[in-house]
């Protein structure tokens, strides 16, 4: 940790649980501290003491198209000489509104909110006000925000912290969220069979992001798309992490599959704090003043936010932007994969465009959230210090997904390989 890093830090634990206003940024898990940054341009961090670091986190995924990206600083500038926040709508939440629905065939209308947590509150409270029902299903080591209903069997920070069902919970209110086994299909299948009635929505990351990055298998997504079909259940996909980054369309773009409803945050506020629910007018239609969901917020729709937005969604849609993250993340997390080979050190690397997990001394595969704890976390918080020493900032969790932006180039690929051995040969040491 370096020394204002550690001053700052210290000054934090006074006034702030745990220092930090996010419980993962306090770098528990990695028995590490919190590095204080000043200051972010295209894929650089600096720190309060003026050390660079290369960036996998991206401000936890907003800053795909790089830090301070000109075109986003420019459209937050303009917006911000004309002012702050007025709590009446702006033209802009219409421009981001049609650029996403232009983006996402599922979606034709969009409620904002501030954060992925609200939306996602939001779309569940949808969801049993459509269908008359109260049970949800969700996914061990999926996280969907803080929301109470939620905070069962959650990953991320959670997860992270040990808490993945946080006290404080009403059990009433947990005992109405089902947890399944991610990517278990059949699990899926028997209890629909018994109770899918009962349901009023399944909530799931199509690519899981918050116990590490975990790709669906094939039929797992297939499978919910059928059994909420036929039980009258929505599909909720949780695209906070996987919206505009994963393709243009999202892990439903890549995939195939339309949900009911999707739930987006980060790329869409490039920065500042946005998160969506989007869906097919019929249900976007039942939040309030079309419909009896209440749903609101003093700084739902933020010009800031929307303007931020609004530049990040038109990088990204070009139609070259995916295909070239697409090739900087094979081509990253290949000499990884080689890195490992040759320094002998035993690592499944997950990876879809633009965001990657790194799983040690695991199985073959690491597709479930019990593979995912069998992992070595022990490898992966030398892993992770190592990278930090040298000036790599990775996710700092074994449960998060680190990200890549725009701006990460051969120089930077290079720069990281170059520490992966040396964290490595740590490893190997240590092993
Ligand atoms: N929940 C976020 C990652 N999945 C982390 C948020 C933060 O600490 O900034």
């Amino acid at each position: 940790m370096t020394k204002k890093s550690k001053l700052l830090f210290d000054a934090a634990l006074k006034v702030m649980p745990g220092g930090v206003n996010s419980p993962v940024r306090a770098f528990t898990d990695v028995g590490n501290h919190p590095v204080y940054f000043s200051e972010g341009h295209g894929a650089w961090l600096t720190d309060v003491d003026g050390k660079r670091y290369i960036d996998y986190v991206g401000s936890w995924g907003p800053a795909i198209a790089g830090h301070s990206n000109p075109s986003v600083i420019s459209a937050v500038e303009k917006q911000l000489k004309s002012g702050l926040s007025f709590g009446a709508p702006t033209e802009l939440e219409t421009q981001l509104a049609e650029k996403i629905i232009g983006l996402i065939p599922s979606v034709e209308k969009i409620r904002m909110t501030s954060s992925g947590t609200e939306a996602a509150m939001s779309a569940i409270r949808l969801a049993r006000g459509f269908t008359g029902r109260e049970k949800i299903v969700k996914f061990e080591g999926c996280y969907h925000g803080h929301s109470d209903s939620l905070l069962v069997k959650a990953g991320s920070g959670a997860l992270a912290m040990g808490i993945p069902s946080s006290p404080g919970v009403p059990t009433s209110l947990a005992n109405l969220t089902v947890t399944l086994d991610y990517n278990d299909d059949q699990q899926v299948l028997e209890f629909f069979h018994q109770s899918g009635h009962e349901i009023a929505a399944v909530i799931v990351e199509p690519i899981a992001g918050n116990m590490g990055c975990i790709l669906p298998r094939p039929e797992f997504l297939e499978t919910l798309r059928h059994v909420t079909e036929e039980s009258g259940a929505l599909l909720i996909f949780d695209e906070v992490m996987t919206g505009f980054r994963v393709a243009p369309g999202g892990a439903q773009q890549l995939f195939s599959i339309k949900p009911d409803l999707t739930i987006l945050g980060k790329v869409i506020g490039g920065g500042l704090p946005v998160g969506a629910i989007g869906g097919p007018k019929h249900l976007i239609d039942q939040f309030a003043p079309s419909g009896p969901v209440y749903q609101a917020g003093t700084l739902s729709g933020n010009p800031l936010a929307m303007a931020s937005g609004l530049a990040t969604l038109e990088i990204i849609a070009d139609p070259a932007f995916h295909s070239s993250l697409n090739t900087v993340t094979d081509t990253l997390c290949e000499r990884i994969q080689v890195a490992a080979e040759e320094s002998g050190v035993s690592i499944v690397i997950n990876k879809v465009c633009g965001m990657f997990s790194v799983f040690f001394s695991c199985d073959s595969e690491v597709e479930t959230f019990t593979q995912v704890n069998k992992c070595n976390a022990q490898h992966f918080n030398r892993f992770f210090s190592s990278m930090l020493a040298d000036g790599i900032s990775l996710a700092p969790s074994r449960f998060e997904a680190s990200f890549i932006s725009s701006a990460h180039g051969e120089s930077e690929i290079e720069a990281t390989v170059t520490s992966v051995y040396r964290a490595f040969k740590q490893i190997r040491d240590i092993s």
